[in-house]
């Protein structure tokens, strides 16, 4: 019986993935508008324009989500859809839009954990260098503060950013993301802002929301050496997992960058543009600390690659469609470093799932077995952190339907509903029933 009665059971998802409703209803232009806009950036040219339609499908998605018993659903705010330029003029068709949102789900007892930044930047603001521009820090407090103002009276869980990992080396050091460049100093700079702009906008929120739970969520990927007796693959795990996750935890928690950081910060020449101590504003005392969980990383000593490590992919283990390993002891593994290192006051998995080439829907059901076993495994592991004294509150699936996954568009699908982009009906698959019946199984438990 480790599932707490309060244990939260959710679905995630974001604005860009699944609005759609291109630049409509005042909607300004996003990065990823501008990126999936440009040929040869995303996965067969596909877009977000139309996405899941969310933006018009909303009440059928939220009974959906009734339907599948959640008590929780996690979705983001569109930046540009409520500030179009990204600073100034305020576009209330986008308020009024989640102000919707949000009743329909309170109609449904389903409660709203909104996350601030998940990638839409405006692009009007990338085109003052976005991220990069110690300004970002200001343009996002104004954001939060507007967002706080607004739906605070409802909304009482707020995430800051998604993934600052993704948002900073993803889109800037391998270029792969919005808005797709690829330069170590423009990255680590990205980073900087982004954290300084979390620990910026913490106590806004808190002034606005006196009532509100504040954290941030942060993907964790789990790593482990290759040769595990080997000295230099020890070494490099230990650098993939200081540039993948304490590149950000440690900032959050302590208020200062890893040694391994610093040094790249300086190896790099990057400390002419950042200044390393003021990452101390960074920590501020949060609620909660989200994670997102996927996969694990076997990590070799490099001698060709800058970075001292490279990925190496064990045999006999099972992938996903997007080649990534299932690795649920990695996840409680995770779990118990967090709680050790860092002591976070609650742990919620904001996000965990996984990608297959699904079959087509017979019978209004789709058959993925795989995802079942990966969502079963996960939320065992869950389970026995929680015995081990890990206090992780809530799960988050990823995602509540397909939609649109970035550099991949519609090609990969991540949802426990089916979506047929042509038509937008969506379809159970059988992870949907499964998590159902998982979440009333453990309810009647606990
Ligand atoms: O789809 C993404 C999500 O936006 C952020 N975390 C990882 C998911 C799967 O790639």
């Amino acid at each position: 019986m480790a599932f707490p009665k309060d244990f939260v059971w959710g679905t995630a998802t974001s604005s860009y993935q699944i609005e759609g409703g291109g630049l409509d209803y005042g909607r300004g232009e996003c990065i990823w508008h501008r990126f999936s806009h440009t040929p040869g950036k995303v996965y067969n040219g596909d877009t977000g324009d139309i996405a899941c339609d969310h933006i018009h499908r909303y009440p059928q998605d939220v009974a959906m989500m009734a339907e599948l018993g959640i008590d929780s659903y996690r979705f983001s705010v569109s930046w540009p859809r409520v500030i179009p330029a990204g600073t100034g003029t305020i576009n209330q068709q986008g308020l009024d839009f989640y102000k919707r949102l949000i009743e329909s789900l309170q109609e449904a007892n389903i409660t709203p954990y909104l996350t601030l930044y998940h990638w839409d930047l405006p692009q009007a603001l990338q085109d003052k260098g976005g991220w990069e521009n110690p300004d970002s820090v200001q343009w996002f407090m104004e954001y939060a503060d507007l967002i706080s103002r607004e739906l605070g009276s409802d909304v009482k869980d707020w995430i800051t950013h998604n993934e600052p990992f993704v948002v900073s080396m993803v889109s800037n050091l391998f270029g792969v993301h919005a808005p797709g460049q690829q330069d170590p100093v423009a990255a680590y700079t990205v980073a900087h802002h982004v954290l300084l702009s979390h620990g910026a906008a913490v106590p806004i929120i808190r002034q606005n929301v006196p009532d509100a739970e504040v954290g941030i969520t942060l993907d964790q990927t789990y790593s482990m050496p290759y040769r595990p007796d080997n000295h230099e693959d020890q070494i490099a795990a230990r650098r993939f997992a200081a540039f993948h996750n304490d590149w950000f935890l440690e900032p959050v928690f302590r208020g200062t960058y890893p040694a391994d950081a610093l040094k790249e910060l300086d190896q790099r020449g990057a400390l002419s543009k950042i200044d390393p101590t003021e990452i101390s504003k960074a920590q501020v005392p949060i609620d909660f600390l989200g994670i997102n969980y996927y996969t694990r990383y076997v990590i070799k000593a490099s001698e060709t690659d800058p970075s001292g490590f490279e990925q190496v992919r064990v045999d006999g283990t099972e992938h996903t469609a997007l080649d990534w390993e299932v690795y649920p002891d990695g996840l409680l593994h995770t779990l118990l470093y967090l709680h050790n290192a860092y002591y976070p006051t609650k742990i919620y998995i904001t996000e965990n799932g996984c990608s297959y080439d699904d079959p087509l829907p017979i019978n209004g059901v789709v058959d993925d077995p795989k995802r079942v076993d990966y969502y079963r495994q996960h939320i065992d592991a869950i389970e026995k952190a929680i015995e081990l004294g890990v206090p992780v509150a809530g799960y988050f699936a990823w995602s509540l339907m397909d939609n649109f996954e970035w550099a991949e568009g519609y090609n990969r699908r991540f949802g426990l509903y089916h979506v047929d982009f042509e038509t937008q009906e969506r379809t159970p698959k059988k992870s949907a029933l499964y998590y159902q019946e998982r979440i009333s199984q453990e309810r009647a438990k606990a």
